[in-house]
């Protein structure tokens, strides 16, 4: 059986996790993975999938925002991220889980003094998979000096109404989309006149600390780069054992249903499978 690293989470962490909605633990991942995540952007940029778009690209003024999602079979670099690092052990403890499921990548690249921030989601409103054992871990590669950090809503997490969901297409960032029958609470001007009625957490980070937030918890952010500063940021997808598979309304992004179909899984299930393995808190692959 293969073995991940191990990484025991403090109660503390896993506390602050399910009452804010985040938390961020510092110097967690090791050179070796840093220099795998490297690798794996590089060999996705080489190598861009059907899920590839650019949000941003503008010839005139060099800025470029790459973006692609993907699955563990789909990059050797990231599947030995999520199969090897200590993120699947990490992610298994905080969701209290018997197994954390290796749900896919995400990856975001913007060139140097990208100005392009973000638009505010909720991660878990449009993946095809519901349930309360759900996070994202987020890492860059390069600095993240303070403002310009990942900025997430304290508590969003357990809102009774998910935000309208922002849309996200190529070369289309921003924007809310619309769908019929859907009771969803408009987005607030976080940073403006809505200010004073939300708190924010934000974290300047170094190269090897990881940011946990739950699926449902508010962010965006994380663009209006200094010039010559680029950011390389990669977020892993992990769910516990109460996620069952689901259709959404607007359609999933990204729709992993017809992958899923290929090996065995349906609407209802627990997605595990080659595509999606498991790792326990004391980091066996399963
Ligand atoms: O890095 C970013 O700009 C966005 C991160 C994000 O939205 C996510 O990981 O879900």
């Amino acid at each position: 059986m293969a073995q991940a690293e191990r990484f025991p989470v403090s109660q503390g962490d896993i506390d602050t996790f399910w009452r804010d909605g985040a938390v961020m633990l510092k110097n967690v991942l090791s050179d070796q993975w840093l220099e795998e995540l490297r690798h794996g952007v590089a060999t996705n940029m080489e190598q861009p999938t059907k899920r590839t778009v650019d949000w941003v690209n503008n010839k005139e003024t060099g800025e470029r925002l790459f973006h692609d999602q993907l699955t563990v079979q789909h990059n050797p670099h990231f599947e030995r991220y999520m199969l090897g690092s200590p993120l699947g052990s990490i992610a298994a403890q905080v969701m209290a889980s018997p197994t954390a499921l290796a749900f896919y990548v995400t990856t975001f690249v913007r060139s140097p003094g990208t100005q392009s921030r973000t638009p505010w989601h909720q991660d878990q409103s449009y993946w095809c998979a519901e349930g309360r054992q759900a996070l994202s871990i987020w890492t860059a590669l390069d600095s993240v000096a303070a403002g310009t950090e990942l900025e997430l809503v304290k508590g969003s997490h357990l809102w009774e109404r998910p935000l309208a969901q922002s849309q996200f297409g190529e070369s289309q960032l921003g924007g809310v989309i619309d769908v019929d029958g859907m009771e969803t609470m408009p987005v607030p001007d976080f940073t403006g006149a809505d200010a004073d009625k939300y708190d924010m957490m934000r974290w300047p980070m170094e190269p090897g600390d990881i940011l946990i937030f739950h699926g449902m918890t508010v962010h965006g952010g994380s663009g209006a780069l200094p010039p010559g500063v680029q950011r390389r940021s990669i977020s892993a997808q992990f769910l516990g054992e109460d996620a069952r598979v689901t259709d959404r309304p607007s359609g999933c992004n990204p729709d992993w249903l017809p992958e899923l179909a290929e090996n065995g899984i349906g609407l209802g299930d627990y997605p595990a499978c080659a595509m999606c393995p498991t790792i326990t808190a004391e980091g066996a692959v399963l």
